[in-house]
């Protein structure tokens, strides 16, 4: 079964919490970035797991014993997954692999941003970052749906790795990616729309279809 997953970029606590209650029976998992974490404090993340469970998007990319160090406190407070930069090399994902086993916990590394500069300079690492990636036995990749042959090439590299992609909605990325996809990450379409309820619904159909 494929999932929607909901990134709940807000910067407010109550608000965010409100949206995760009204949309927790139509999302598999929440994704909490920087701008909630900052805003509310890490706490957030067990308050929302109450609800689903938590992908913590630090995007982690130090050096190995600070990347361990961003990990633990994530899982700590009850995320059950951590996004980490592939880029930062096999030393610091090695770092959070190793806290990651500590909590039973999964890392998603993301490969090339959704947006027009994950092109630049990810764009050319991509497929090695994913290599890489699943060759340490990482559990997910974090690709880009708004660049579908991309995508592609990507999950042909891992095969059986899961695969997340954000980008549909706002960012003009594609439902295709469900093509090669274990769930979509989208955010505003979803938490800035008049009713949030029904284009998640929408959303969870569509997801619902291609998993079938
Ligand atoms: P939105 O659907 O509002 O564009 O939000 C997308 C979410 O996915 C944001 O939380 C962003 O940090 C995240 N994301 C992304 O957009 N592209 C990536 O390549 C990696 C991400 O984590």
């Amino acid at each position: 079964m494929k999932e929607l997953i909901l990134a709940l970029d807000l910067e407010e606590r109550r608000m965010a919490l409100k949206i995760a209650e009204a949309l927790s029976d139509l999302v598999d998992r929440f994704k909490v970035n920087y701008p909630l974490i900052l805003s509310a404090g890490i706490r957030i993340i067990s308050e929302i797991s109450e609800l689903r469970p938590v992908i913590a998007d630090l995007k982690i990319a130090d050096v190995p014993h600070i990347s361990a160090k961003i990990a633990e406190i994530a899982f700590k407070n009850d995320a059950k997954a951590v996004i980490v930069h592939g880029f930062a090399g096999s030393d610091s994902l090695k770092a959070v692999l190793n806290v990651s086993r500590r909590y039973d916990g999964e890392i998603y590394v993301v490969t090339e941003l959704s947006s027009e500069g994950g092109r630049e300079f990810m764009g050319n690492l991509s497929l090695e970052i994913a290599k890489k990636a699943k060759e340490l036995g990482c559990q997910g990749l974090i690709a880009p749906a708004t660049r579908i042959e991309k995508l592609r090439l990507i999950k042909e590299v891992v095969s059986d790795m899961k695969i997340l992609c954000p980008g549909i909605g706002v960012q003009g990325g594609s439902f295709e990616a469900l093509k090669f996809a274990d769930g979509i990450i989208v955010g505003r379409s979803i938490y800035l729309a008049k009713n949030p309820r029904d284009v998640a619904k929408e959303m969870r159909e569509h997801v619902q279809t291609r998993s079938s």
